[in-house]
């Protein structure tokens, strides 16, 4: 957790502290101090919030690294939205529903999957990640009829089903998170967006009663075809306030979760939140990013780690994963890359800023470590390229 945010996560400790002493001491006596009251519950409208001047954003200053980045070509494949790498093989999954294998040494794929019967894309629905757990293969796509799918495939090369662990029904095509990272010691999470409509209007990123607009957390129970709450919790939802959690990544400290969340019309946010911490609410629809939205005083949340506004044409912030070594030795603290769809630009984010790397991919849908140094990145018109440092 960077210094920001955990100043951040501070204050809105001691704010709930201070919002239970206030209701004590409500009902102990009258309030007449007017510092003591609670604030008035005003909350502007969505559309007052959409229409908004987005306030400016600080720029985005060049990273100096020691020596020129290369973009190098994996592979070519339609449509790639997903990686997943494992000893020895790079997974593909592409929008569509089609997951094919790589082994090392071989430059024409296995498929291991074709879901492409079950799985719709209209907006921004498809398949939208995968990832291993041990032998079995997780993947977490919008379904034929829309609804967010997290399936599990056993070895079965060319399968077209699989167990269903998890299915939230989508009240429109649009914002269906998408994020799927596997944690150490098996847990999952998910990224599910808000419904869809512009500004959340229906609140349901912040209403606990919703799995929409969260970041649920569980392990897989195959025999019992679920995904269940781990540990001591009683829920699946871990964290509120997202609007589309389009990917998720286990920082490689082993204590953190990255998670990037795209923005309406002004803000894009990076955040990284802690797994020892049982609930978090990063904000969404009263804040976007490190601003308001519709400003709804009761909430208690968590700013981002990193915010950009859409300048130099910048539209939609895409994760992310671990900063190689020898670019998180420029940085303070944990690192990881994230990119932009529209501009193509990579950036780093660390504790102390986000910084971008000199180069840019195309239309990057995904990024990916490849375990030896080097950054997969998913380009959505049809090939994978490797980021070298
Ligand atoms: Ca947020």
């Amino acid at each position: 957790m960077g210094p920001k945010q955990l100043e951040l996560s501070a204050l809105s400790k001691i704010g709930a502290c201070f919002l239970a002493w206030i209701a004590v001491a409500a009902w102990l006596a009258p309030i007449t101090d007017v510092s003591l009251q609670v604030p008035d519950g005003h909350v502007s409208s969505v559309a007052a919030a959409l229409d908004r001047t987005c306030p400016a954003s600080p720029r985005i200053e060049l990273l100096n690294t020691p020596s020129p980045l290369v973009f190098r070509t994996v592979m070519e494949v339609e449509e790639p939205t997903a990686i997943a790498v494992r000893a020895g093989s790079i997974v593909i999954g592409s929008r569509g529903g089609i997951v094919r294998e790589w082994l090392a040494g071989e430059t024409e794929p296995l498929t291991l999957l074709d879901l492409s019967d079950d799985t719709s894309r209209d907006a921004d629905q498809g398949l939208l990640d995968i990832g291993w757990l041990e032998d079995v293969l997780l993947v977490l796509r919008t379904d034929s009829a829309g609804a967010t799918v997290l399936t599990a495939h056993e070895d079965d090369p060319g399968s077209t089903t699989g167990v269903v662990l998890l299915r939230v029904e989508q009240p429109d095509p649009r914002h269906n998170g998408g994020g799927l990272a596997i944690l150490d010691g098996g847990e999952v999470a998910i990224g599910i967006g808000d419904g869809g409509l512009q500004g959340d209007p229906n609140s349901n990123a912040g209403n606990p009663n919703s799995a929409l607009g969260k970041i649920l957390r569980g392990r897989v129970d195959l025999e019992a075809g679920r995904l269940i709450p781990s540990g001591d919790r009683d829920s699946l939802v871990w964290v509120s306030g997202v609007r589309n959690p389009h990917r998720i990544w286990a920082g490689d400290d082993g204590v953190s979760v990255w998670i990037t969340d795209v923005g309406e019309n002004c803000r894009e946010e990076v955040n990284r939140v802690l797994l020892s911490e049982p609930t978090y609410d990063l904000g969404w629809n009263s804040r976007e990013g490190d601003i308001d939205f519709v400003a709804d005083p009761w909430r208690i949340t968590t700013d981002p780690l990193a915010a950009y506004g859409h300048t130099e044409g910048r539209c939609a912030v895409i994760g992310g994963t671990p900063a190689p070594d020898n670019l998180a030795a420029l940085g303070v603290g944990p690192a990881s890359i994230v990119a932009d769809m529209c501009t193509g630009e990579l950036f780093m984010v660390d504790s102390m800023r986000m910084s971008a790397l000199p180069g840019a991919a195309q239309s990057p849908v995904a990024l990916a470590s490849d375990g030896l140094g080097g950054v997969l990145i998913a380009e959505l018109g049809g090939r994978v390229r490797r980021l070298e440092s």
